[in-house]
């Protein structure tokens, strides 16, 4: 039906499913395709928003070029929502906007979890969803409000969390995947007295990718170093990615079956890393039910409460699976699953998870592609979901309005000067982000700084700051004035 959206100050025509219901902010539209008329032309902006923690999000111009994933369909699969993106036209997920040269935006945002799609051209803001079981919320006024006030519409329907992870310590931005219990031990020892709260161990403990146990390099097994890093004063952290199977896991080798499928009827591949494809596990079976129940028990029962679990789109995928259901609600399913095995005191970061279906579960969520002791990401020019600082702080600050759904993590800010390219400027600009988006985590090993970066790193880490959004990217933190703008 056609439909006149009134705002104050803005008349939008607009085709819609059915009759649209005014809020105190905006407007609630029933699920179905929306397509809004908007009058900025090509001059507009258009916000586009990435389907998980990795994918692109940012601000451009609707006459200039699309933001996303370009010529590279292995990334694609493993960043952003392949089966939805469209290269050559704005297109993002679940929420989106266009802002007109006079600074008002317009938006609209999913409220369910239908694989929602936003998009935009000089005339028109459209939004349809894989699943049409999703209202709209529709709004127009000053940017902040309008994403502060979907925001709000999406938590009143999926939750909040309110658990806080306080400060982390990761291993994986110094050590990468070359981590053994002798070595964490040493790593947690040095790092005792720091204003840490969480020592998180990343990727590298277990034998192989789908395969929660203790590997080569952890004779002791994990309770042992859980052990360990508490004895220093840290709660334990550890990095899993439990719905994806490396091709020679023992879940993939020996119960095929219980993997997500293609149309051959065969594991359907859902990502790449590591060198190689891998797989996603079939959470509507019963048995990786069961598989995931033995897993969470396992981790937690070894001392572990605080998980990053990671590549959990591919929780989220399509394909073939014991019961048909809407990718989206599958996931949601899926991670419900894990917060009732875990209980509520164990905190859950996401990384690589589809960010609207997170929501009310995760207690904090990746906002960005890794970042990595270098600005700019020379292997994959032009890449927006390549590993490199500038790719993370951009997508980082283009999603501070997420805090109102889940603690946002900025991924990692460095204090070292050695083994590191990224210049006192840069690493500054990390250090704001994180503290602009209230999330404080550090990879340096205290054996890889100065003295000087020491107490610089014991200082950020232990401190607090007030944060009041000014812009786009320029914010007061506490009373200095953060511009980030000449970083995105
Ligand atoms: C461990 C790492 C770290 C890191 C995570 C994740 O887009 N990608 O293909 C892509 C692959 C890996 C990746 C990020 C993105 O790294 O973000 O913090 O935990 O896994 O293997």
């Amino acid at each position: 039906m056609q439909f006149t959206f009134e705002f104050d100050g803005l008349r939008v025509p607009a085709n819609v499913s059915g009759a649209p219901r005014r809020t105190a902010d905006g407007w609630i539209v029933p699920a179905g395709p929306v397509a809004l008329l908007h009058p900025f032309g090509a001059a507009a902006e258009f916000y586009r928003h990435g389907w998980n923690s990795w994918s692109p999000s940012g601000w451009t111009r609707v006459d200039g070029d699309t933001i996303g994933i370009k010529d590279s369909p292995e990334r694609l699969l493993t960043a952003d929502d392949a089966a939805n993106e469209t290269p050559h036209a704005h297109s993002g997920s679940a929420v989106g906007a266009v802002t007109g040269p006079d600074g008002g935006t317009l938006l609209v945002g999913a409220l369910g979890l239908g694989t929602p799609r936003v998009g935009a051209d000089g005339n028109v803001l459209w939004a349809r969803s894989e699943h049409d079981d999703a209202e709209w919320f529709v709004a127009y006024g000053a940017e902040q409000d309008v994403f502060a006030a979907y925001a709000d519409r999406v938590t009143e329907r999926l939750g909040r969390r309110s658990a806080r992870a306080g400060t982390v310590w990761s291993s994986w931005y110094s050590y990468y995947e070359d981590i053994t219990e002798d070595r964490i031990a040493r790593a947690a020892a040095d790092l005792e007295g720091y204003p840490v709260d969480v020592f998180q161990m990343d990727d590298g403990w277990e034998p192989v990718v789908g395969d929660w146990t203790a590997g080569p390099d952890f004779p002791s097994g994990m309770a042992a170093t859980a052990r360990t890093v508490a004895r220093h004063g840290f709660r334990p952290g550890i990095w899993l990615a439990p719905l994806i199977a490396l091709p020679g896991s023992t879940i993939a080798t020996e119960r095929p079956d219980l993997l997500v499928a293609g149309d051959d009827g065969r594991p359907l591949v859902t990502g790449h890393n590591w060198g190689s494809h891998y797989h996603s596990l079939d959470t509507t079976h019963p048995e990786v039910l069961d598989h995931l129940r033995g897993v969470f028990d396992r981790i937690t029962a070894d001392g572990y409460s605080y998980l990053k679990l990671d590549f959990m789109y591919a929780g989220a995928v399509g394909g073939h699976r014991h019961v048909d259901l809407p990718r989206e609600q599958v996931y949601r399913r899926a991670i419900e699953h894990v917060r009732t095995t875990v209980g509520d005191d164990v905190y859950l970061l996401g990384c690589g998870v589809p960010m609207i279906p997170s929501v009310g579960v995760f207690d904090g969520a990746r906002v960005g592609p890794d970042v990595a002791p270098f600005w700019d990401n020379a292997e994959r020019v032009g890449d927006p979901s390549g590993e490199g600082a500038r790719n993370a702080l951009v997508s980082s600050v283009n999603r501070v309005w997420m805090r109102r759904l889940y603690e946002v993590d900025p991924d990692s800010v460095y204090f070292r000067s050695g083994r590191n390219l990224l210049g006192p400027d840069e690493r500054g600009a990390l250090q704001d982000t994180a503290a602009v988006l209230g999330f404080r985590s550090t990879s340096d090993p205290v054996d890889w700084l100065r003295p000087e970066e020491r107490a610089e790193a014991a200082d950020w880490l232990g401190g607090t700051a007030v944060v009041e959004q000014l812009g786009r990217y320029v914010f007061r933190v506490d009373d200095r004035v953060v511009d980030l703008t000449p970083y995105v």
